[in-house]
């Protein structure tokens, strides 16, 4: 089943001429009513009728989460605060979030994207879906939710947490299709074993994103609950999840095209690469009203493919990630960079800025410990004064990222000096 055969049916040709004419009014609206586009435009010696197509598109610059840092909260909004429905936000690299902020319109293009996705998942207005990405400011909870509906779906807001009710609502709902991080339903796949309820489900599909995965931990979702799995991939940045799914032959994620202007460029030159080389994604969002984003660089690195899908949909397709060009780890879902947890530890006091994060997971929920070094004076107190310290840094951190995390005090100079980059994360998860 195809939810918009119109759009995701199209000719390349009419692909093309539908992109190109969506970018020219973009570049316009940008132009006119974003400052900071209009400036770096003007700088470049560029007018906005100087984009008439698709093949003008390497004359634009870049965008990138530091231009969206610099013009915190709403500074890259093309429209009066007034017309803005909905704010997201996600992690920035230091102290400040990068805010997103939907226009009524944008909403409704996000639900139909999001129920594009559902369909390539084979699930329908007869389906319950369970929802359990968190809800809030992550664009997760609502944005799949909001698909869901669309879709015509029952949905079950679960979010985040409590994963045996969830498995019990599972089960007493006929639950059919499920939206979560791939690492949670592994979790949630054990829970379903541990309470003895494998027969009882009628789980059909799963959709699963917001962090990396690989066709091994499909497999096991797969085999663990006897469902077909799916990949959804997606940034608050350009609108959340449902940018891209892939449908029922796993072979790349089919964008959504009519809104979103895909290219691989290459990490280093930032030149335009070629079908199936490997480099940075960058999107144009063609469509977005409150933010609206020329060339954003997702750092996300993957390639892409224009041939025609066996499914019948013309829409590219990128492949699944292999990883990203900056140091942002993804924990349970959460974005996180290390300098922010830096930026907290240095503004606290009592701490080096020698520090080592260290991933794991167990039980297929992620866990982070952080070591940090404390002064010297501290080793010489009370046990109390450094549990009292412990606790307050775990405290701060929590605070910065907005996931708990244990903390473990260690003597100055305990952690390893680099003489090159330093290496402050060990990521001990084994993606299978
Ligand atoms: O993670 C939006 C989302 C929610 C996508 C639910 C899918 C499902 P952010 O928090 O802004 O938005 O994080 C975006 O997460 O740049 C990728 O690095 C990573 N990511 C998202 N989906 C995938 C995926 C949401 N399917 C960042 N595979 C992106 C690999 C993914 N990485």
């Amino acid at each position: 089943m195809i939810w918009n055969e119109a759009k995701e049916c199209m000719s390349r040709d009419e692909m093309t001429n539908l992109q190109g004419a969506r970018l020219s009014k973009l570049v316009d609206r940008v132009y006119h009513n974003v400052e900071y586009y209009r400036k770096k435009m003007q700088a470049e010696g560029l007018e906005p009728g100087d984009i008439k197509g698709i093949e003008d598109l390497d004359k634009l610059p870049f965008t990138t989460k530091d231009d969206l840092r610099d013009t915190y909260p709403f500074g890259m909004f093309a429209v009066d605060n007034s017309q803005i429905t909905r704010i997201h936000a996600s992690s920035g690299t230091t102290g400040k979030a990068t805010v997103v902020g939907y226009t009524r319109k944008d909403i409704d293009v996000w639900s139909e994207c999001v129920a594009r996705c559902i369909t390539m998942a084979g699930l329908g207005k007869e389906d319950t879906i369970q929802v359990a990405y968190g809800y809030g400011l992550f664009t997760g909870g609502l944005g799949a939710h909001y698909g869901a509906e669309e879709m015509g779906a029952t949905v079950v807001p679960m979010s985040t947490g409590n994963t045996k009710k969830l498995v019990t609502m599972m089960v007493d709902f006929g639950v059919t299709g499920i939206m979560c991080t791939p690492s949670y339903l592994l979790h949630i796949a054990e829970t379903i074993e541990e309470m003895g309820v494998r027969d009882q489900i009628k789980l059909k599909a799963s959709i699963n994103g917001a962090e990396p995965w690989t066709d091994g931990m499909r497999a096991q979702i797969e085999h663990q609950l006897g469902i077909h799995a799916h990949d959804i991939y997606g940034l608050s940045e350009i609108m959340g999840p449902g940018v891209a799914t892939d449908c029922q032959f796993h072979r790349g994620l089919h964008i959504h095209e009519d809104h979103f202007l895909p290219e691989i460029v290459d990490q280093k030159t930032l030149k335009p690469l070629r079908d199936g080389m490997e480099g940075e994604l960058v999107i144009s969002t063609l469509t977005k009203e409150g933010l609206p984003l020329i060339r954003y660089r997702t750092k996300d690195l993957t390639s892409i493919n224009h041939e025609v899908c066996e499914c019948g949909r013309t829409t590219a397709r990128i492949a699944r990630f292999t990883g990203r060009t900056d140091d942002m780890l993804i924990i349970r879902g959460v974005n996180v960079f290390p300098s922010q947890i830096e930026s907290a530890l240095l503004e606290m006091g009592g701490t080096t800025p020698h520090y080592l994060l260290i991933v794991d997971r167990i039980n297929n929920l992620d866990t982070l410990e952080v070591q940090v070094e404390v002064e010297e004076r501290f080793f010489s107190d009370e046990i109390r004064e450094l549990e009292n310290l412990t606790g307050k840094i775990a405290h701060v951190i929590q605070n910065a990222i907005g996931l708990a995390v244990k903390v473990k005090l260690v003597e100055p100079k305990s952690i390893e000096r680099s003489m090159g980059k330093t290496k402050h994360v060990i990521d001990n998860r084994k993606l299978i």
